[in-house]
């Protein structure tokens, strides 16, 4: 069994690589739920979401997010009875934030509606949330406090950030299925995906009692780095670093992480390595094609073996 640790696009690709090679009951993803929220009445969770389409193959390819060959006819009704249309919801999507908002309002957890969703959209891997309990993420930035949408989306990532929090994570419980796979004796890896360490993994390593199963279970660790020659490939990851005063590299992603990790993955152009303690695997990790998604998780996988 691994476990692969996921936030949006980053974590939505090499989880699709993994899945392309390894079988339903062979591959485990736990998704973050910092970034959720309710959006005029309806519960919104873009990881989740970008995991499912992504792994379903309905995906944005462009945009990152949301449904591929959407329409935008609800946006524009919406915003003509004055409704907010910074968070664009497309036709199909909101299908999907519809019927969570009405499961969710019957008292499913999101687990059980993230399973429904999976199966609706023929997914086989087991998918969850990190949590059933609400985290969310909030930044501490040059014009106050913000929300995670309200920062990524409205403002566009742009506002100097000086801290972010993850409300509720020290009292949110690992979601069943995230619990059970953190114990299964069977587990073989756990693999960070190249999601945003601030913004994406942060938040599941927060949730209790996560980040001392990791280090406690004789598997090795491994994360993937969303930094390739000092840039982010898509997002604020080199950004947020700088402005909390971390190393915006590779080196950076190894010291923040720092000794939870066995292994480091990193980009063949990197060439800044000397500051690495950890094992790392140098291997071509920008993922553009389903080939590419299925090479790294490929060669994610078999250094795991070579560190176990
Ligand atoms: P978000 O929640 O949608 O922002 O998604 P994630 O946190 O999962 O992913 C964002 C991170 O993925 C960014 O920091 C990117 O640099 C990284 N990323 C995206 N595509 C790739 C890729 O092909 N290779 C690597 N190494 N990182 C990637
Ligand atoms: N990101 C945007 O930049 N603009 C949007 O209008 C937008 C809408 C949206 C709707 C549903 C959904 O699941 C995700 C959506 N995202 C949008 C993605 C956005 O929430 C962020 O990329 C993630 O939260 C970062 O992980």
């Amino acid at each position: 069994m691994i476990l692969a640790l996921a936030g949006g696009v980053g974590g939505a690709k090499l989880a699709t690589g993994l899945a392309g090679i390894l079988g339903p009951d062979q591959l485990a993803i736990a998704v973050n739920t910092g970034d959720d929220f309710v959006f005029q009445g309806l519960s919104i969770s873009p990881d989740l979401d970008t995991v499912t389409y992504t792994l379903a193959g309905l995906n944005d390819q462009e945009k990152g997010w949301g449904l591929a060959e959407e329409s935008w006819q609800f946006l524009a009704a919406l915003e003509r009875l004055g409704g907010e249309a910074w968070f664009k919801l497309g036709d199909k999507d909101l299908a999907t934030h519809v019927m969570r908002s009405y499961w969710l309002s019957k008292g499913w957890t999101l687990s059980e509606v993230t399973a429904r969703i999976c199966s609706a959209l023929g997914i086989t891997h087991q998918v969850f949330p990190m949590s059933d309990d609400p985290v969310r993420t909030f930044l501490d930035t040059e014009i106050g406090e913000l929300d995670f949408q309200t920062y990524f989306v409205r403002e566009r990532c742009q506002p100097k950030v000086r801290n972010v929090r993850y409300v509720g994570a020290d009292q949110a419980k690992p979601s069943e299925a995230f619990m059970k796979t953190l114990q299964d004796t069977y587990l073989s890896a756990i693999i960070i995906c190249p999601s945003n360490p601030i913004l994406s993994v942060a938040p599941i390593l927060a949730v209790q009692g996560v980040s001392p199963s990791l280090r406690s279970h004789p598997a090795p660790v491994i994360a993937v780095s969303p930094i390739i020659e000092g840039k982010a490939v898509k997002g604020p990851a080199a950004k947020l670093f700088r402005e909390l005063g971390k190393d915006p590299s590779v080196a950076g992603v190894a010291e923040y992480y720092g000794d939870l990790l066995d292994g480091l993955v990193i980009d063949a152009k990197d060439k800044d390595r000397a500051a690495i303690r950890q094992k790392t695997l140098i291997t071509n990790t920008l993922m553009q094609t389903d080939q590419d998604k299925k090479n790294l998780a490929s060669d994610v996988l078999e250094f795991a073996r070579s560190l176990i």
